[in-house]
């Protein structure tokens, strides 16, 4: 497999095939390209420029038939946002890498999501490991499945790398493959990610100092080792700063501190050798609504991009105020989106609305991602218009008291100690704001913690023939070439000699991909297809439904309701009182256990539809004339001058010349009117349908038409809630229209049917 084709499955079996000679075709991270799109720059003129600037617009793009000032270069193939069919299918990159997170248990599924985020326009694609994984001693091997994020292991790094290369070739554009070097097996993480081309991940000692409890010394020094590595591989990292808005008390309180960590991380990350522009600041708006947030997160947002103007910023959005509502969590997101589109972004993180529910579902990738380009797409250029009051304002002394107080820490930090002290006095996430204590923040200490005591130093003839090496090494002796180059000492390693690099396929006979596959065989080798929300053959179906009833009622009775419903594991997923008494929206989740062929449905042909430009074109060409009625004694009119009426779309819009007759209008009267006005169409309509009284309206109205001596020069439409087009068509009229029906599916069919009577006569 070489190429993926746009209506084929991904061959997911072909991936897992021959895995063991694969090797990446790239390690580094990859910027957007700007070309054949504009990307904003930030200023670095003045002291507070921090901001995106647009004064060139000479590099505005034009995409449709609008001019954008932020994009970047378009995609070859990809989903444009919903609403995009009414602007020529035109579908924006934003000029920021888009991010989100795939990992929902199985990695074999995730890479199909992959395919479906990249299409919608993430390029940096994120795995989150199995809960946890920072504890475990060394690397896994094989593919087991994982709860709350996959384990990584080489295999599923190099199937997930070895599909986005495919991927990226059939979107056009690179993507970026991240995950995380931390915990006590971080450079062995390291040496892995720089061997099989992931391109990002987050590594910072102070996640395993703080929040996984190792050693102090062993993170500093393991940090030390994965960060020349990640500046060889040319890996772009982001830090782990934004924990503390997860973990602290209030999150919003801990804004200096959060400047101190990420101060440490990036002077540590460029004294290792990474360059600026590929060091990211791990950034998350700390509060969300209804709290006043923007002027507490954008002030945040302005200081930090001032202190690490030469530093990349990686913004994601907040979780931590995060309930099960996926309405809530799409404005918290675009609240977030604003700050990234007034300050900058360089990489925008997306939350899937669902992370408050724990469903970790396909769907809610695409939603996130999407959300983060229609905001960028609708926000474009914001800056030639607004501009963020920093001087003499309430922001400005907010900014301003913010890098004092981080000042402050990091100047009492020093006065204490240093670093490791200051960690052990509980410095950090402490829930008073700075320079308030509370005295809970976290406290470790400098000889406690997983792997103390396990750092040594260096024989005075260590020596170690490997690229990307971190402190003392005795090559010396072995010639200037072992100095310049120690892997040649060997023949090259695994980093310039990928085949030697140990590749173990599959550890455990039972948790493994291949017996996983075994058991969703049929869902991929026939026309069979179940629902399916994170895994391949879950079954999972999600409903949404209002009870008339209290919160607490309605949850049990929708468990009752999914199971009536046919479902099993039925669980409520959501709850969201619309009154305390008159109702409460529920959301559940449940499974079914059957599959559809999908081979047996009678699925009738899609109506082809014209663009409305087509139509105009055509009409304005050569004018159309339509006299309209309901007939019979019918006086329901709402469907049929709906049809004609330019307000939702009738076909008056499209510029046909309509004459409305009005309602229970005699036949003979609607054919006068065609006669006389020389239309090219009659339009009848029918809601009542005893007796089949509609089908004989339109029996009736040809063979009048046929009297009249007519037929061949005029369409003849007829609609009606109970039509069926099959049967119209039966009557001798041209075409039938029933339920749902819009102006331009009436239009489409006018001037093509007009254009096949041309070409017969
Ligand atoms: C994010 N969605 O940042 P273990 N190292 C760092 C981290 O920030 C994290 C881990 C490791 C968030 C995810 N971050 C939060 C610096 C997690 C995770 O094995 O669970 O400890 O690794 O994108």
């Amino acid at each position: 497999m070489d190429k993926l084709i746009p209506n084929e499955k991904l061959d997911i079996e072909n991936i897992l095939k021959d895995l063991k000679d694969y090797h990446p075709r790239r390690r580094n991270w990859i910027w957007r390209s700007s070309e054949g799109g504009t990307t904003s720059h930030i200023s670095s003129d003045s002291k507070d420029a921090i901001y995106r600037v647009f004064s060139d617009h000479s590099k505005a793009t034009k995409i449709g038939k609008f001019t954008y000032l932020e994009t970047s270069k378009k995609l070859s193939s990809s989903v444009p946002l919903p609403a995009a069919h009414y602007f020529d299918n035109i579908d924006p990159q934003p000029s920021c890498s888009i991010t989100t997170e795939i990992a929902s248990g199985r990695f074999e599924d995730d890479i199909r999501r992959m395919r479906m985020a990249a299409w919608h326009g993430a390029d940096h694609l994120m795995v989150i490991r199995t809960a946890g994984q920072s504890h475990m001693e060394g690397l896994i091997e094989g593919t087991p499945q994982g709860i709350g994020g996959v384990p990584i292991t080489r295999k599923q790094i190099r199937a997930q790398r070895k599909a986005l290369d495919l991927i990226e070739d059939e979107v056009g554009r690179p993507i970026n493959y991240h995950s995380y070097i931390s915990g006590v097996a971080g450079p062995e993480m390291a040496v892995m990610f720089a061997e099989e081309g992931v391109n990002g991940a987050h590594q910072d000692p102070q996640y395993n100092v703080i929040y996984r409890n190792i050693n102090m010394i062993r993170s500093f020094v393991d940090a030390a080792v994965a960060k020349k590595m990640i500046a060889w591989a040319g890996i772009a990292q982001i830090d782990g700063a934004h924990n503390a808005n997860a973990t602290a008390r209030e999150a919003w309180k801990v804004m200096p501190e959060l400047m101190v960590q990420h101060g440490i991380n990036c002077i540590f990350s460029v004294k290792s050798g990474i360059k600026k522009e590929n060091i990211c600041l791990s950034t998350v708006p700390p509060t969300a609504p209804p709290a006043p947030c923007m002027r507490m997160d954008l002030p945040y947002a302005v200081a930090l991009r001032e202190v690490f103007k030469e530093y990349k910023m990686r913004a994601q959005q907040n979780t931590k105020y995060m309930s099960s509502s996926t309405r809530e969590a799409t404005v918290s997101h675009t609240l977030n989106l604003l700050i990234s589109e007034l300050t900058s972004a360089d990489i925008q993180s997306t939350i899937t609305p669902d992370e408050g529910r724990n469903v970790p579902w396909h769907i809610y990738n695409m939603e996130g991602t999407d959300t983060a380009k229609q905001a960028f797409a609708g926000m474009d250029g914001l800056g030639t218009m607004l501009e963020i009051k920093r001087h003499n304002s309430e922001l400005g002394d907010k900014v301003r008291e913010l890098k004092e107080r981080a000042v402050l820490f990091l100047e009492e930090m020093i006065e204490k100690g240093g670093y490791f002290k200051a960690v052990e006095k509980g410095f950090f996430v402490d829930s008073g704001e700075y320079p308030e204590r509370n005295g809970d923040g976290i406290s470790r200490k400098i000889d406690g913690g997983i792997g103390a005591g396990t750092v040594y130093e260096r024989d005075q003839d260590y020596m170690a023939p490997v690229t990307a090496h971190f402190g003392y090494n005795n090559l010396a002796p072995f010639g200037k070439e072992a100095v310049n180059n120690p892997s040649s000492l060997i023949g090259g390693s695994t980093f310039e000699a990928p085949d030697k690099i140990i590749f173990i396929d599959e550890l455990d006979e039972e948790d493994n991909v291949n017996v996983r596959m075994e058991r969703t065989k049929e869902l991929r080798n026939s026309s069979k297809i179940m629902p399916e929300m994170e895994w391949q053959g879950d079954g999972i179906v999600q409903t949404t439904m209002f009870l008339p009833t209290d919160k607490r009622t309605a949850s049990f009775a929708a468990i009752e309701i999914g199971k009536k419903m046919g479902l099993t594991d039925v669980e409520v997923i959501h709850v969201e009182v619309m009154h305390p008494a008159e109702g409460t929206r529920v959301e559940i989740k449940g499974r079914v256990d059957f599959t559809i062929d999908t081979a047996k449905l009678d699925i009738p042909p899609e109506p082809e539809v014209m663009t409305e430009d087509e139509i105009r074109s055509i009409i304005k060409e050569k004018p159309m004339t339509i006299v309209a009625g309901t007939v019979g004694s019918d006086e329901h009119s709402v469907g049929l001058r709906e049809i004609i009426d330019i307000k939702h779309g009738g076909i008056e819009g499209f510029g046909i010349d309509c004459h409305y007759l009005g309602t229970s209008v005699p036949l003979e009267k609607l054919i006068d009117a065609a006669i006389e006005t020389n239309a090219d169409a009659i339009l009848i309509s029918t809601i009542i349908s005893h007796d089949d009284i509609h089908y004989k309206s339109m029996k009736d109205l040809h063979n009048l038409c046929i009297e009249k001596g007519i037929r061949d020069k005029i369409i003849l439409v007829a609609g009606g809630t109970q039509v069926s087009p099959e049967i119209a068509a039966k009557q001798g009229i041209d075409a039938g229209f029933g339920r749902s029906t819009k102006g331009i599916n009436v239009a489409t069919f006018l001037v093509k049917r007009r254009k096949e009577i041309k070409e017969s006569n």
